[in-house]
């Protein structure tokens, strides 16, 4: 019994002190040739990629585009052991038409993989995005 709490406990330690907390600044700009004024305002959403059957990606930080559709967004993550660094990307929640349409009603969605580039060394510099194109 004693030998099973041990080994609960040290699982625990292993699992809360042994994980990498990194922390990620992106920058980027997005742009909306259908409707310039959904390229403001757009939601975006710094998370880490979980690929376990029980996790779900953790979300890292969020903000909101300016006017221009420029958006620096920051935050961390970690993942179990100190070697795995997290896995960052970026979520875009807008309402930019498709080509040839002049109004989306319900929100669309956009994935960015970005380089895994982590603070202090290094501000992730995100390619500009096009959202009314389809990934
Ligand atoms: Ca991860
Ligand atoms: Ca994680």
């Amino acid at each position: 019994m004693d030998f099973c709490r041990f080994i609960i406990n040290f699982c625990c330690l292993i699992f809360t002190v042994n994980a990498a907390t990194r922390c990620v600044r992106a920058s980027g700009r997005v742009e909306c040739p259908t409707d310039n004024d959904m390229a403001s305002n757009v939601e975006v959403r710094l998370l880490d990629r979980d690929s376990l059957p029980w996790e779900t990606d953790d979300l890292m930080g969020s903000t909101l585009t300016d006017a221009n559709g420029n958006y620096i967004v920051e935050g961390c993550g970690d993942d179990v052991f100190n070697w795995n660094d997290p896995d960052p990307y970026i979520e875009l929640k807008h309402r930019c038409p498709l080509p040839g349409h002049t109004v989306t009603i319900p929100h669309r969605f956009k994935e960015i993989e970005i380089a895994h580039k982590f603070l202090p060394e290094k501000i992730v510099e995100v390619q500009n995005v096009r959202l009314d194109l389809d990934n």
